[in-house]
């Protein structure tokens, strides 16, 4: 009660709207402006679908590389090409044709060319090349390749090839081992343009130099959508993201406030100390021997995932995230509780309320470093599983996910699974940390920068009930000819609750059809809804019919207005507009996920 006074007093009730005029940049530069350098600047459209970068580069028809590059067997996927309707043969991709000629790059006075006489492009060149209308080229090795005409080819559907369009295909083979690469590559063959400039170890010449703080920042791969460079955040495109109950490691969603630490896996020790322990300093090794090692199946998801509906409607400050900032992996390391209970921690010492985590991350300005705290209750409950999880899907943690130990808070929001952890801290307090005090928490839509008082809300912990659309993406135009539409994504709750129904809507939320829960992952529980223990999301799908014309050319929707929602076990629902849920850091977005269709004939 006294907080909601508080907020009360200090705002005037006249800036108790939305429709307040967005926030200027300089109210904007608040605390967290350090740490947010890169964020890029936001899409803030009025029209659904403006901040959609990706999807428009989705053109009809990817589909079918998609399934020549990705599929298991590309000799089906070579078949699949041979009956297309009107599939040209691949000799018209040759870059004697004039459409490849007319969109090479303008000629330069000396053309370099190769041992073949192929032309030679950096990879800046090839990057301009993402879009049909630019030409798609990608790259293989030292090979450039312009598949346009093979992307066109096929009559529809979402695809994933596009995602490497304008770069090299080879991280997306990497993630889809089971196709052989010699069959896809003589797919491939046939739309070589040139070569690339310096050749495959050209890859190699990325490393920036000495002053940078982020020099030393690890790859990405290349299917991340960034949000931001330095510090790095991308995240997972919502095809890839529905496709697999288990996130693979590589296009996993990174979440960085500052740059990535390197930290020797060899020397590393993790403190242990605070209210009511005797000190601990625990190697890698002796972590791994001493504890009995767990594996927990739990989704992480940021507490700005799908940001960008917020900006939609008034400006927010922070990452434009879409709907992607999440993922799943089995996790594996071993129990904070052990750990604690090992460094002499009672469950019931009166004085211990929070145990903080410390990153070995810092901010390279202020000094600053990483940290988080949860409640003492979570940290010990058994039932809780919490981790200090060296492992991400049988594999060593990467650099970017916290290696080499990071704290897997299950059912909680990620921001509190600290990453490169370096020393946990038993506490009659919460964290003093930025991200604990003056970040991550969520006020009444009228607060503002110039109101906002900080101590006034809780840091987030458990998250709402939550849901998102992943498939078809933004920017699919459906056509009522088919029938019908296949929708997918997934469901996910805080504190454990599982999933007991999704529904959709194709008509804005008119009316609603519940959709099919897929299996749960390994590790998970696995019958849906239970009520402890759901730390892993749910995916879901269902096809629902189009509208129809009534009698040939009769009149259709415009769109399709597709909406999800889901209930948890707890029978939390979600609420139907982003408008009320509005915050300044425009935190745990929870409304119906909405995608707005085109519709054709
Ligand atoms: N040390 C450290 N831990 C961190 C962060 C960070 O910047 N530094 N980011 C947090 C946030 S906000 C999120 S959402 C998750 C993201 O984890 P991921 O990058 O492995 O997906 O890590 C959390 N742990
Ligand atoms: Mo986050």
């Amino acid at each position: 009660m006294s907080r909601l006074k508080r907020a009360g007093r200090v705002l005037p009730a006249a800036s108790c709207t939305l429709l307040e005029e967005l926030i200027n940049a300089d109210k904007l530069a608040l605390p967290c402006i350090a740490v947010e350098r890169g964020f890029q600047s936001s899409s803030s459209g009025s029209t659904a679908g403006a901040g959609w970068r990706s999807a428009s580069l989705l053109g009809a028809g990817a589909a079918l590389l998609a399934a020549a590059l990705l599929s298991p067997s590309p000799a089906a996927a070579k078949k699949e090409l041979a009956i297309l309707p009107g599939s040209k043969p691949p000799a018209s991709a040759l870059p004697k044709t004039a459409a490849a000629e007319s969109a090479a790059p303008p000629k330069q006075p000396q053309q370099q060319k190769d041992d073949k006489g192929r032309p030679i492009y950096t990879r800046e060149e090839v990057a301009k090349h993402k879009t049909p209308k630019d030409r798609v080229w990608v790259t293989y090795k030292d090979g450039v390749y312009d598949i346009t005409e093979f992307v066109e080819m096929h009559p529809g559907g979402a695809s994933k090839i596009l995602l490497a369009a304008g770069g090299s295909v080879e991280p997306f083979w990497a993630l889809y081992q089971q196709h052989r690469k010699a069959e896809v590559l003589q797919i491939l063959e046939p739309y070589r343009i040139g070569s690339l400039e310096g050749g495959a170890a050209a890859a190699a010449e990325a490393a920036a130099a000495g002053a940078d703080p982020y020099a030393s920042d690890p790859a990405r791969h290349p299917a991340l959508i960034p949000r931001s460079q330095r510090p790095f955040n991308g995240e997972t495109p919502g095809s890839l993201l529905a496709a697999n109950p288990i996130t693979p490691n590589d296009i996993f969603y990174i979440r960085n406030h500052l740059p990535v630490p390197h930290v020797d896996e060899k020397s590393y020790k993790l403190k242990v100390e605070g209210e009511g322990t005797r000190t601990l300093d625990l190697s890698l090794e002796e972590l791994k021997t001493r504890f009995r090692k767990h594996n927990v199946t739990a989704t992480v998801q940021c507490s700005g995932n799908r940001r960008n509906e917020m900006s939609r409607i008034k400006q927010v400050k922070g990452l434009e995230w879409d709907q992607g900032a999440i993922g799943t992996a089995v996790w594996g390391g071993v129990r904070l509780r052990d750990v604690l209970l090992a460094a002499g921690l009672s469950e019931d010492d009166p004085l211990v309320r929070h145990i903080h985590f410390e990153g070995f991350d810092r901010d390279p300005a202020s000094g600053e470093v990483y940290g988080a705290s949860i409640p003492i209750r979570k940290a010990l409950s058994y039932g809780g599983d919490v981790l200090l999880a060296y492992e991400m899907n049988g594999q060593p943690l990467s650099a970017d996910h916290g290696a080499p130990l990071r704290v897997i808070v299950p059912g909680v929001t990620g921001a509190r699974s600290v990453k490169w952890l370096r020393r946990i801290v038993a506490s009659p307090a919460e964290s003093g940390s930025h991200w604990q005090q003056r970040d991550y928490k969520s006020f009444s839509p009228c607060v503002d920068w110039d109101s906002v008082d900080w101590g006034a809300a809780p840091a987030i912990q458990e998250p709402p009930v939550t849901s998102a659309i992943c498939e078809p993406a933004p920017g699919t135009t459906l056509s009522a000819a088919d029938g019908e539409v296949t929708v997918r994504g997934y469901a996910w709750s805080g504190g454990g609750r599982g999933i007991v129904r999704v529904d959709v809507s194709a008509d804005g939320g008119a009316s609603w059809r519940p959709a099919r829960l897929l299996p749960p992952p390994p590790g998970a529980p696995q019958e849906h809804g239970a009520y402890a223990g759901a730390w892993a999301w749910t995916l879901w799908e269902i096809t629902l019919p189009l509208p129809q014309p009534q009698g040939p050319g009769g009149p259709l929707p415009a769109t399709v207005d597709l909406a999800v929602k889901a209930v948890d076990s707890s029978y939390n629902s979600q609420p139907d507009s982003v408008a009320g849920i509005w915050n300044l850091r425009g935190v745990v977005n929870n409304a119906w996920h909405r995608v707005s269709l085109p519709l054709e004939p």
